[in-house]
């Protein structure tokens, strides 16, 4: 009851602004305008409440940010206990209280999801929040406390961090009282256990070369400089551009990574030397996409797909030189992977390829499937998980050579470079300089394992986009009824054509993907397709 009348209380200081905006809990939670989030992010603290609650106390986390979004935007999502996305059964309540019309409605669907999942109210629950660099960043924080403070929960600010970095927080939290706990629930923590696997993994190797990284102007800046500060310029020497994150206004603003893989082309404030390797961090630091220039300063893209089959190929050498056996790697992708990936790694690597509809909670499941299942989005969002199993096989394999041996302890400290609760840009990032190192690789070395097909990625506005509806991982459309053989039509004509109409989950519009042959075939595919959608 003192529950209710603080609900109640709170709520009337946090209303909903409008009833225009119809709120959905998405692929990413929810995201959008940020004066819109007020009454959004104190429910997602109630709700956040009752699921610590459901889940006997254990941490959830909140992250408030909007990742590549243009400044003005926010969001917010949760994080369950292990570090991974919110079960996807709770999403349908986290859209309930954002659409409650009074706070009298919101209080009764906040006892009616206690009701119906058996919670108890005086049971204990905490929280662990964070938040990116936006402006609308504080203002939000203090929504969600009370939020917070309305459910009794307990509750623990991590302030300013990347949306990786809380993932791992979360789960080193819920693991610290088990036998094998995660890390040090911390930021120093976390600095600490990617320093020192990186330091173990590439032992007897020489220093990566000079690295550029384009840090969005959002928080992976700071970050990166920090982690760069524990490891030491004796490991790793990286130069940061667009770090400015004072200036709010910036964010996302012609660099970071969801502009170099949408333009196919470099970030603001880059001007690169041949052959060197450059990356693009997003505006909360969990993704990342990678590229460099020829001496003609032709640009090419190292992309999601690109980081996916280096660190298949990788992880499939070193298990075979170490003679571990029975260990199945896999990868996971989506409808975006390029053909010219997937074919590399199904017909040249020979490892299992899934395909999963768009958004991390498809991929991670998925890849949980696996003993080593890589995922990636092309968009540069993925990390390798390696099972239980896995770990302690490896563990305790009896090697019959000091190259065996050697191959043993590359994997198990490779397993600690790789952030293993979500992608992470600056643990992809240690990845990938780990793989280059032990192959003796620059860019143009990694990127000959495969040629992209050209390809384009058309936004579509349309009347109404939950009109589009999908099947095969999205790579089909059942509705509106006959579009897809209009479609199959367009891309019989053209060679290595493929091409998929969806609705987006962040924004309200339609995305066509197309891939050909040439560039001017791609783009004239998208184009075809894109008219067939008005
Ligand atoms: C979200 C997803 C990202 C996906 C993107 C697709 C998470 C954490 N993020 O940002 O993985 O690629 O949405 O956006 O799941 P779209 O639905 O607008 O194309
Ligand atoms: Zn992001």
């Amino acid at each position: 009851l003192h529950q209710l009348s603080q609900i109640e209380k709170f709520s009337s200081v946090h209303r909903r602004p409008d009833f225009d905006t119809n709120f959905a809990y998405g692929t990413a939670g929810f995201r959008m305008r940020a004066d819109l989030l007020d009454s959004v992010v104190y429910r997602v603290g109630l709700l956040a409440a009752l699921r610590s609650r459901k889940l006997d106390g254990e941490t959830i986390g909140v992250m408030i940010t909007a990742s590549h979004n243009p400044p003005e935007d926010n969001g917010v999502k949760l994080i369950d206990p292990q570090g991974e996305m919110l079960e996807a059964s709770w999403e349908v309540y986290a859209t309930k209280f954002a659409n409650a019309r009074s706070d009298e409605e919101l209080a009764r669907e906040y006892f009616n999801v206690a009701e119906t999942l058996k919670i108890r109210l005086d049971a204990p629950c905490k929280i662990a929040y964070g938040r990116d660099t936006r402006a609308s960043g504080p203002a939000l924080v203090s929504a969600l406390k009370d939020g917070l403070s309305a459910a009794g929960a307990e509750f623990s600010d991590y302030g300013v961090l990347t949306t990786p970095q809380l993932h791992y927080i979360v789960k080193c939290i819920n693991t610290a009282e088990t036998s094998s706990p995660y890390g040090e629930p911390s930021q120093a923590g976390y600095y600490k256990k990617l320093a020192a696997a990186f330091k173990a993994v590439m032992k007897g190797k020489p220093k990566p070369g000079l690295i550029t990284i384009d840090a969005a102007n959002g928080v992976g800046g700071p970050k990166l400089a920090e982690l760069l500060e524990v490891l030491g310029s004796e490991s790793l020497e990286a130069v940061i551009v667009n770090d400015d994150v004072e200036a709010t206004q910036k964010l996302n603003q012609q660099c970071g990574a969801d502009y170099v893989k949408t333009q196919q082309k470099l970030p603001a404030g880059a001007e690169p030397e041949a052959l060197q390797l450059y990356a693009s961090l997003d505006g909360d630091a969990d993704r990342i996409v990678f590229y460099y220039v020829d001496e003609a300063k032709k640009f090419f893209l190292l992309d999601g797909d690109k980081i996916a089959s280096l660190a298949a190929m990788f992880i499939q050498e070193l298990l075979e030189v170490s003679g571990v056996e029975d260990v199945e790697v896999g990868v996971v992708q989506t409808a975006y992977a390029n053909g010219s990936s997937t074919a590399y790694l199904q017909d040249v690597l020979k490892v299992p390829v899934t395909c999963t509809s768009t958004g991390v909670k498809h991929l991670h499941h998925a890849a949980q499937l696996y003993d080593i299942g890589v995922y990636f989005e092309a968009n540069g969002h993925g990390t390798v998980l390696f099972s239980a199993a896995t770990i302690k096989a490896l563990e305790s394999f009896e090697a019959a050579s000091p190259g065996q041996q050697s191959a043993v302890d590359t994997l198990l400290s490779l397993a600690d470079v790789i952030n293993q609760t979500v992608g992470d840009a600056l643990s992809d990032l240690l990845l990938v300089l780990t793989v280059l190192a032990h192959k003796s690789w620059g860019p143009s070395e990694w990127n000959m394992a495969y040629t992209d097909l050209p390809n384009r990625l058309v936004r579509v506005v349309v009347d109404d986009r939950f009109a589009f509806k999908t099947e095969d991982a999205e790579r089909r459309l059942v509705e509106p009824q006959g579009l897809q053989a209009q479609i199959d039509e367009l891309v019989k004509k053209y060679k290595f054509g493929r091409s998929f109409v969806r609705a987006s989950g962040t924004e309200d519009a339609v995305r066509v993907y197309a891939e050909a042959a040439t560039r001017l075939e791609a783009d004239e595919l998208a184009l075809k397709v894109s008219e067939l959608l008005k």
